[in-house]
């Protein structure tokens, strides 16, 4: 029996793969709303595949409950948020998930830490606390970390064909964990210890953002030269050894823009490289807010009221608006002049900004300059509506190539 403790972006797909691949699952959360939506049959994340994975699962005989349960395997998959003043993880969470885990666990359960901590974290916090609570570690109760890799918006494909890592105390706990995720995972799974396990999922979102940074510095430099940005990176990507992402509004999401600063913060005199990149990305709503201004001078538009933002949401095609680069900017222009732009998102219906709508026609009739800031497939098919608007795309689509960019 597999007890997934957390029911969210990643906990939740990965038990429904487990349950729909022949193991035996019970999904906690404590979040009474989630586990009853789930028990009555509808699941609120928006991924392409998700609901005949759910009906799978189903009969494969998953369960939800609020209650931890007595099993052999428990994969942790709870929030670790960062500490905003000290860059720090938060592991307060998968620490309060591994004390519940010990009231309830046999002897020789093993515990898999799935959410993302900071390196050292297993070491400096979990291990301590299970030793404080009476258990040996290696007899009583094992440990493992599997972090989890899969990208929104493509998470299904990804849970089941990306390569993964395990890391475990013993090689035969190792192994037994990767026969479990190896139950649905068609990739590579590389077996390791828990340091390196830890270091290498914070290193992956590390080079990201710091690549992403790259180009959104580039970006900057292009538009003080009057050379446009995008083809720039696109020649220089035809080099077999070159591969730079592309600029943007900001970095969002709960990983590309919070991983690296666990690094930041364990490390501030040694990643500088880090650091200097994260200050980067974060400067982005700044610089398009700096776009804007120009556009309106060029246009002698005086009222900043008449801008509208496109796409709350972190990137395209996904309902998820943690740390969005829209809220970002929104909150650069009320730093800027107490005020909030009208806003559209198709995907987010829940009200996030005062002058939010929710239909596009309306959005459109507020504004005269739209800043598109997420490239949804929605606009993208619909670009016409934009006519007669100035835009300033942020996100490059072909689409819309008459437009002002970053
Ligand atoms: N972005 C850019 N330019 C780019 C690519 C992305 O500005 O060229 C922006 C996006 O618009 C978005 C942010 O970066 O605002 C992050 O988006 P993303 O698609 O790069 O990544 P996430 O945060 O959705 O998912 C990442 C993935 N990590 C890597 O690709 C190394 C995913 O595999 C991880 O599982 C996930 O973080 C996680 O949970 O850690």
């Amino acid at each position: 029996m597999i007890n997934v403790i957390g029911l969210g972006y990643i906990g939740l797909p990965t038990a429904l793969m487990l349950a729909a691949h022949g193991q035996q699952v019970i999904g906690t959360d404590l979040s009474e709303d989630v586990v009853r939506s789930l028990q009555q049959g509808r699941v609120s994340l928006m991924e392409e595949g998700i609901e005949q994975l759910f009906h799978q699962a189903v009969a494969g005989g998953i369960r939800f409950s609020t209650e931890y349960q007595r099993a052999d395997v428990y994969i942790i998959s709870v929030p670790t948020p960062y500490i905003q003043e000290t860059k720090c993880v938060d592991s307060s969470y998968v620490e309060s998930a591994v004390k519940t885990v010990l009231r309830v666990c046999p002897r020789g359960a093993v515990l898999v830490i799935e959410s993302t901590i900071s390196p050292g974290t297993i070491d400096k916090q979990i291990r301590p606390l299970i030793e404080k609570h009476g258990f040996v570690i290696g007899t009583d109760v094992f440990l493992a970390h599997a972090p989890e890799r899969i990208i929104p918006g493509n998470m299904l494909y990804e849970l089941k064909h990306n390569n993964r890592t395990v890391g475990a105390d013993q090689k035969e706990i190792g192994v037994r964990i990767k026969e479990i995720y190896g139950s649905f995972c068609k990739g590579e799974i590389i077996l390791t210890d828990i340091r390196t396990a830890e270091m290498t999922k914070v290193v992956e979102n590390t080079f990201r953002a710091v690549n992403i940074a790259f180009a959104n510095e580039l970006a900057k430099i292009c538009r003080k030269n009057g050379l446009d940005v995008y083809e720039v990176i696109n020649i220089c990507n035809k080099h077999p050894r070159v591969n730079i992402l592309q600029p943007g509004p900001g970095v969002g999401g709960h990983c590309i823009s919070v991983d690296p600063w666990f690094l930041v913060g364990d490390y501030p005199q040694i990643a500088t490289v880090t650091a200097a990149a994260m200050h980067m990305n974060a400067e982005m709503p700044k610089f398009v807010l700096k776009r804007i201004r120009k556009i309106m001078r060029e246009h002698d538009m005086e009222d900043i009221g008449r801008v509208g933002l496109y796409g709350l949401a972190y990137k395209a095609n996904v309902d998820d608006c943690r740390e969005s680069p829209g809220l970002q900017l929104q909150q650069v222009v009320n730093d800027f002049c107490a005020m909030t732009l009208p806003s559209y998102d198709p995907y987010v219906s829940r009200k996030l900004l005062s002058n939010q709508y929710a239909d596009m026609a309306q959005f459109l009739e507020q504004v005269d300059l739209v800043v598109i800031l997420v490239g949804h497939d929605e606009i993208r098919r619909n670009a016409d509506l934009l006519k007669g608007k100035i835009v300033l795309d942020c996100c490059n689509l072909p689409e819309l190539s008459d437009a002002y960019h970053l």
